[in-house]
């Protein structure tokens, strides 16, 4: 029995150094160690044997068993290491230093225009604000003097989420927890109000050239004492001049906005068609850019301010529709398009 285990594991040394593959690994594990394997075969021969033979030819059986089981594992180990190997030396050889043959990422139309706005804030003494696109309906509409059932929702149709919470519409969704992060400065240490916050709003509206489901808006708002509407025209009017850096023509019309009082709809006249009314315009030569007004009362009194003492205006720029006018591109769903060799051209240069 002695001479067959030491064949066994002779023979099976010898087999396992002419293996080639994985494939001839396991067959050689299934030819030694599996149901029908020698192991087997040579554990049946035992029953001949006596009591105090079986337990000394048993552990030696074991113990032979145990070696297969390990050479086993380490040769399959070592050719899963020479495999990867090869593949590592067969990779083309590469400097990770050399710059990537590819062309450079640009930013989007948008990106731009919304930086070139926060600068133009912030030079005139406005701080940045970030806030949440998922809101509460209080936050969106309630707290904007738009009770639940009022008409002015029907213009700004969202996505709801199952637990009541919604998609913003509009950046003013950000008004209320902004004049309550600042309240305490403005009546105690006498630190106006004066904040922009852009974001991306969503409406659930059909689209066409000028309108998508999801655009950009920046909000701006002051608050302080005294501050009247010839304050927001000359914000309104310095944003402009910055932005545009030529003449272009403006006009002011009443609008009606349930958060403002009065309010005004700030439109500029079309630079891709230079008025004459086209699809990007609704061909009316005319585009809604700005709406702006003095802050409502209500609003004020929602956001912990008192209304009798300060006064203050606000803002909705229309940032995707800006961006559009600046980069001259006719359809806004260009802009959400994902397209990058579209998007590249308006900004390759930047
Ligand atoms: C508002 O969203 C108000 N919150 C703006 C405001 C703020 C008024 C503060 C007064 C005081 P409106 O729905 O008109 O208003 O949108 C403002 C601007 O966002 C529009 O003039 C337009 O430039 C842009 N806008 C609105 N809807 C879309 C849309 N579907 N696609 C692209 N741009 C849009």
């Amino acid at each position: 029995m002695n001479e067959k285990i030491a064949a066994l594991q002779q023979s099976f040394e010898a087999e396992l150094a002419q293996v080639s593959d994985m494939a001839e690994l396991e067959s050689l594990r299934v030819g030694y160690l599996g149901k029908k394997g020698k192991m087997t075969e040579l554990l049946k021969g035992m029953g001949n044997l006596s009591v105090e033979e079986r337990k000394t030819i048993g552990a030696e059986t074991n113990e032979l068993k145990n070696q297969i089981t390990v050479a086993l594992a380490e040769k399959l180990e070592a050719m899963k290491a020479a495999e990867l190997q090869k593949e590592i030396d067969e990779l083309p050889e590469f400097d990770v230093s050399m710059p990537a043959n590819m062309a450079r990422g640009s930013y989007h139309p948008i990106t731009l225009v919304q930086r070139q706005c926060e600068q133009v804030f912030r030079t005139m003494g406005f701080h940045l604000e970030d806030y949440a696109e998922i809101v509460t309906d209080y936050e969106c509409f309630e707290s904007l003097n738009i009770p639940k059932f009022h008409p002015a929702r029907d213009m700004q149709d969202t996505y709801y989420l199952d637990n009541g919470q919604l998609l913003k519409t509009q950046t003013s969704a950000a008004q209320n927890a902004i004049y309550r992060k600042y309240r305490d400065d403005l009546v105690n240490n006498g630190v106006p109000i004066k904040a922009v916050f852009p974001g991306r709003c969503f409406r659930n509206e059909a689209t066409d050239a000028c309108h998508e489901n999801t655009f950009f808006q920046m909000e701006g708002m002051m608050v302080d004492k005294n501050i009247s509407i010839s304050n927001l025209i000359y914000f309104m009017k310095t944003m402009l001049s910055e932005v545009f850096r030529k003449d272009i023509k403006v006009r002011l019309r009443p609008g009606f906005f349930p958060f403002v009082e009065p309010g005004f709809e700030l439109d500029i006249s079309c630079l891709i068609c230079g008025g004459e009314g086209c699809p990007s315009c609704k061909h009316s030569g005319w585009l809604e850019l700005c709406p702006c007004g003095m802050i409502h009362p209500e609003v004020l009194k929602a956001g912990g301010i008192d209304p009798e003492e300060y006064t203050g205006f606000a803002f909705g720029l229309g940032l995707t529709r800006l961006a559009m006018m600046q980069y001259g591109i006719k359809d806004i769903r260009d802009l959400n398009s994902g397209n990058l060799t579209r998007l590249s051209q308006f900004t390759d240069d930047e």
